[in-house]
């Protein structure tokens, strides 16, 4: 299953192009770090975007968040991105009725769809969302990250929720890349596991986030790709902190496959 392959095997194992250059790009650059440019300007998202891009798999933005965002922000991060060799997740959490969602995903100021390789679902609402923003992806190199379980204290999400929430990915194998989560919700090698609320210097925030280290997400919990917001944003070297993310989270990795 999953947690026993390396992602290049896993490539064999999906047909999804985004899937498949994901997990390339993860066993050839030796990152299964995802950075979260949680900050406020297009400068400086982009300005960590460029120190932190050697060290990544993934970016993840929330472009909403953004003071001054133009169409120049996703263009130049677009160039940073085939620079680094990193991927964009826009961590919208869409979750409306499909025909709603797909207009938020493919219009408005941010037109997500044009530059973002992955979005974040929740899956909620039913399948909708789904077959609405693989529409308007148009062809393009996208998929969709199913929300099957949150980081945070007091989250609603059941068990039950989670299952349900894996057998939606499986039946959209063609959009739904994979899941944000905190425990391998499947052992389904097409499907990439994303754990948020890593952290080496916090064990919580104080608005009921929760952290845990990159060996235990990987290790214990089951992550493929660890994401790591503050821990990065808010170190005194953000590459630095980025490169020991990174490394430590591999290390994970490789102690899995043995
Ligand atoms: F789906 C989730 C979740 O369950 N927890 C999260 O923390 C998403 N996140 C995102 O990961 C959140 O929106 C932040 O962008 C990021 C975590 O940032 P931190 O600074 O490492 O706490």
């Amino acid at each position: 299953g999953r947690l026993s392959m390396s992602f290049g095997d896993r490539v064999a194992t999906t047909s999804q192009p985004l899937v498949r250059r994901l997990l390339r790009l993860m066993e050839e650059k030796r990152t299964n770090l995802c950075v979260a440019a949680d900050l406020g300007t297009a400068r400086d998202v982009l300005q960590l975007a460029d120190k932190v891009g050697p060290h990544i798999c993934l970016l993840k933005t929330h472009v909403d968040s953004i003071s001054d965002f133009t169409a120049e922000f996703p263009k130049q991060l677009t160039e940073l991105a085939e620079r680094h060799n990193f991927l964009i997740c826009e961590d919208r959490k869409y979750g409306d009725i499909g025909s709603t969602s797909a207009d938020q995903y493919s219009s408005g100021l941010f037109s997500v769809s044009s530059w973002a390789h992955l979005v974040t679902v929740h899956a909620l609402p039913g399948d909708g969302q789904l077959t609405a923003l693989s529409d308007r992806a148009a062809g393009a190199e996208r998929g969709a990250l199913l929300v099957a379980e949150m980081s945070s204290k007091g989250c609603l999400v059941q068990p039950a929720y989670t299952a349900a929430v894996v057998k939606m990915a499986e039946a959209h194998p063609y959009f739904a890349c994979g899941f944000i989560a905190q425990s391998s919700v499947s052992s389904d090698p097409r499907f990439l596991v994303l754990t948020p609320g890593v952290s080496l210097v916090s064990t919580a925030d104080g608005h009921g986030q929760q952290y845990s280290s990159p060996e235990r997400a990987v290790g214990e919990r089951g992550a493929d790709v660890v994401i790591v917001g503050r821990g990065v944003t808010r170190a005194e070297d953000p590459a630095a902190a980025a490169r020991e993310y990174a490394q430590r989270a591999f290390s994970a990795y490789l102690q899995r496959l043995k």
